[in-house]
């Protein structure tokens, strides 16, 4: 048996190390180590609760407006206050343009370069591989060249962010009771222009060319896999979400339960009781604890550790979502040769991306035609004493929530269970593995299994800013 370390991981965001053991051509051991504590927790303590959405939009430059929208959901629930029409609605645009940045950044920029040969792309440091070419020299250059125009494409978005968010990264304009700019007609002349360079892109480069990497590593569909998915929803709008919430277990999509989500920490460097419902949790930073190997917690939902992000939100939505969803995903998953069975594998996962971002871009379109420039975009609110609130949200890549708990005016408890945090999670007390563990677990490989490993670990677009408070 050979064991093997890539670490850091790279082109992913922040520190994880990964370590497989293979032996006779196969990963039959898998460990995810988040490798820096963040301490934002600890820092909201004592604070005012309005701080939290100011605090933890810092806990990401690449989803901070997802930090903004589950700290704002979270104050609206404790607050006991909801927006205005007009105010999620801009809530949902500039939510909606951050979803489209990260998917274009994660395909070209983090993803693709698995699949390129090495000097494919531009620049000293080109990444790229020389095992397992399936491209063309013509596909090569076509891909690189959409390397770099993506580049511009991603410019376009994070200004989407800041015309009605005021600036990228963390915002100024989410906040509890709405947002806190009412545009003009030219913001909003301005954002309809960019968002159509961005859906064009989406439609007529993004969509084919991911069509292209799925159709030539079809096999990929049958890699990574995890089965247990979970999705709290998003894009709230009246009520309802865009997407909706629910999880995959055993059989078809299940309503979701937040009462069922618990925190381990058996093989997490932390000290408090094991298993805790985030409301409750008190773990306190233990770096010498023996058991632990990772920064990161162990969420579970009903004791099992589930794959969050853009296949689960798919697999939810195909059976409970909006009839446009359903016709995006039946024709990209018809011109992959994929079925909804295999959205939780490494192609399945870019695949749900590209079907979510049609989606969302044309969903954004009609958002943005639906708002009312004289109409309020935020709802009064005074701060009590003493509250509980909850913000679950999907950021892009998976279910995010926040916890709050205010007492004496000030912040008791502040809680975050992020993507990353879901999906790069280390060992439960009862041994199960997290799902990028279990993902590699089982895997045949070629040579040491790097080229495999990096391919399955990417395909979650971790992110360790987010997954360790
Ligand atoms: Ni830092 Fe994030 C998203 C959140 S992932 S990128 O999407 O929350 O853990």
């Amino acid at each position: 048996m050979r064991t093997v370390t890539i670490d850091p991981i790279t082109r992913i965001e922040g520190h994880l190390r990964v370590e497989i053991q293979v032996e006779d051509g196969v990963i039959v051991g898998a460990r995810c180590t988040g490798a820096l504590y963040r301490g934002l927790e600890e820092i909201l303590r004592g604070r005012h609760p309005l701080d939290a959405q100011r605090i933890t939009t810092r806990i990401c430059g690449v989803c901070p407006l997802a930090h903004s929208t589950a700290a704002s959901l979270c104050l609206d629930d404790a607050l006991g206050i909801s927006p205005p029409r007009n105010g999620e609605l801009l809530r949902d645009l500039i939510y909606g343009a951050n979803f489209l940045h990260n998917h274009i950044l994660h395909f070209y920029h983090l993803a693709l370069p698995d699949y390129l040969p090495a000097g494919a792309l531009p620049g000293a440091l080109s990444p790229g591989t020389d095992e397992d070419r399936r491209f063309s020299t013509a596909e090569i250059e076509r891909l690189a060249g959409h390397y770099l125009a993506a580049l511009d494409v991603r410019r376009r978005a994070q200004e989407l962010v800041a015309l009605f968010g005021g600036k990228m990264p963390h915002d100024m304009a989410i906040v509890p009771g709405g947002v806190t700019n009412r545009p003009g007609p030219g913001d909003v002349a301005a954002f309809r222009f960019r968002l159509k360079e961005v859906v064009d892109f989406v439609r007529g480069t993004y969509i084919p060319d991911l069509l292209l990497l799925a159709n030539r590593y079809q096999d990929y569909f049958d890699l990574g896999r995890v089965g247990r998915l979970l999705t709290f929803g998003c894009f709230p709008l009246e009520g309802d979400r865009l997407f909706p919430a629910g999880a995959v277990l055993d059989g078809g999509p299940e309503p979701l339960d937040p009462g069922e989500i618990r925190e381990g920490l058996a093989c997490s460097w932390y000290a408090g009781a094991d298993l805790q419902p985030p409301w409750m949790e008190e773990a306190r930073p233990d770096p010498d604890k023996a058991t632990a190997y990772s920064w990161i917690k162990a969420p579970r939902y009903r004791g099992e550790a589930c794959e969050v992000g853009p296949a689960a939100r798919a697999a939810v939505a195909l059976a409970h979502g909006p009839r446009e969803f359903r016709e995006i995903a039946g024709e990209l998953l018809a011109e992959a040769e994929a079925s909804p069975e295999r959205l939780s594998s490494v192609m399945g996962r870019h695949l749900a991306r590209g079907i979510e971002a049609m989606f969302i871009a044309r969903a954004m379109e009609a958002w943005l035609s639906e708002l009312d420039l004289s109409a309020p975009v935020a709802a009064a609110f005074t701060v009590p004493d003493e509250a509980q609130g909850r913000g679950l949200i999907d950021a892009p890549r998976g279910a995010l929530g926040h916890w709050v708990e205010i007492a004496d005016g000030k912040i008791a408890r502040y809680q975050v269970i992020a993507p990353t945090t879901w999906n790069a999670s280390p060992r439960d007390g009862a041994g199960k593995p997290g799902p990028i563990e279990c993902a590699l677990e089982g895997t045949k490989v070629t040579g040491d299994g790097l080229l495999e490993a990096g391919r399955i670990v990417r395909s979650f677009d971790p992110c360790l800013a987010c997954a360790i408070q």
